[in-house]
């Protein structure tokens, strides 16, 4: 054998003389590039490619075959990558999705999914706290929502508080409030139970004392009111006459004098005395004691008008009478001699030249009591008994004010 005879790849050795194989990758700089390693074969040499450190990884066999597993020998004599994933020959389980790699691929778990046991496991991510409020999981993923009043945010995860007022729901005045709201009413107006409308408060129920005489209920509010011949006084709530002499608002001609009292009035015609008593002034008629006609008669009748109200109580003083000449020796009794068919008034004396009507019985209006009440003058020195007259007329007003 000469050196000559030796094939490509193989070289001959003087002391063996024979020819034996060349290690190119020893002998060869740039045997293999990049990150193949170089392998020495019996008049050649393989370039192969590092393991692929990546889990889940198969073991790399090497075969007889030109191309490493993984590779599949190319018609140009190279190695090309087989695509485990395309041409299913893979062993990802069915939960599991196939990524090619070069020279192999991996076993992987999608998104919302983890590998537990080699199975891929969906991900409760409720159980971790990924949403604020409420949380849905869903297999491969989840969804968030959130409690009434409150809306999810853009991040899909949190959630922020509602402003309800924004929408005005409330009759009145809103608050937003953390999650929800709150309405409130306008003095005179209470919530009605939906909690957004309010309603009139009815201050009349309330009490019956809030008004005098009639309470009118108003929306937010109420009104007194007062009966005709009154109005409402400054307090809002009580009934005062209106004293129609004073403010004109009547209808008493110039020859009338105007009386006013407790919720009206009344035109009092001038006085007028018949036969045979005579004028003396514009409120006393007199019979003379000369006139013979007069024999009997009170010596004096004197007109007074007086106002009391309905229903006061009693007893109550209600008149003074008084002797207004007192003859040595004389003495008087007071009494009434008509006008008391009801009972309602009796005379007490005070001293023995005066004394008090007093009333002892309630009375109701509206009504006109017109009351004789008579002085008896009694002098057993001149052997004298003569009487005067107070025609009392008492206008009983219709209301207790
Ligand atoms: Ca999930
Ligand atoms: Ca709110
Ligand atoms: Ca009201
Ligand atoms: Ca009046």
């Amino acid at each position: 054998i000469s050196p000559q005879t030796c094939t490509e790849g193989f070289a001959y050795d003087r002391r063996a003389r024979q020819c034996i194989d060349v290690d190119e990758c020893r002998t060869l700089p740039d045997a293999c590039r990049g990150d193949m390693r170089c392998v020495n074969q019996n008049g050649g040499y393989l370039p192969e490619i590092p393991a692929d450190p990546e889990p889940p990884s198969y073991p790399r066999v090497r075969t007889t075959a030109q191309c490493i597993l993984g590779y599949t020998p190319a018609e140009d004599g190279t190695c090309n990558d087989i695509d485990e994933c395309e041409t299913n020959s893979h062993h990802c389980n069915p939960t599991q999705v196939c990524i090619n790699t070069a020279g192999g691929y991996t076993c992987s778990c999608t998104e919302g999914y983890w590998l537990i046991g080699g199975q891929c496991q969906d991900i409760d991510e409720c159980r971790y706290g990924y949403c604020q409020q409420l949380c849905a999981n869903v297999p491969g993923s989840y969804s968030c929502s959130c409690n009434p009043g409150f809306i999810l945010n853009t991040d899909s995860r949190t959630c922020q508080d509602v402003d309800e007022c924004a929408d005005e729901p409330c009759t009145h005045a809103c608050f937003n409030t953390y999650g929800s709201f709150m309405c409130n009413c306008d003095e005179g107006f209470e919530l009605a139970a939906d909690g957004t409308s309010c309603i009139d408060l009815d201050e009349c129920s309330f009490s019956e004392f809030l008004c005098q005489h009639r309470c009118v209920n108003t929306p937010g509010s109420f009104s007194c009111v007062c009966p005709l011949g009154y109005y409402v006084f400054e307090d809002g709530r009580s009934c005062e006459d209106i004293n129609e002499c004073d403010t004109g608002n009547n209808t008493c001609t110039t020859a009338q004098v105007c009386f006013n009292f407790q919720g009206g009035h009344t035109c009092l015609d001038p006085l007028q005395c018949h036969s045979p008593y005579i004028e003396v002034s514009d409120n006393q008629c007199m019979c003379s004691a000369e006139n013979p006609a007069c024999r009997d008669k009170p010596f004096t009748i004197l007109y007074r008008h007086m106002d009391l109200s309905s229903g006061r109580s009693v007893p109550a003083d209600i008149f003074q009478m008084q002797a207004t000449t007192r003859y040595p020796g004389a003495f008087y009794i007071f009494q009434i001699k008509s006008g008391n068919e009801g009972r309602e008034f009796y005379m007490r004396q005070t001293s023995n030249v005066s004394a008090t009507l007093v009333l002892s019985r309630p009375i109701k209006g509206p009504r006109e009591v017109v009351l004789d009440l008579e002085m008896v003058t009694v002098n057993n020195v001149i052997n004298f008994r003569g009487s005067s007259i107070i025609r009392l007329t008492i206008f009983v007003s219709e209301h207790p004010f």
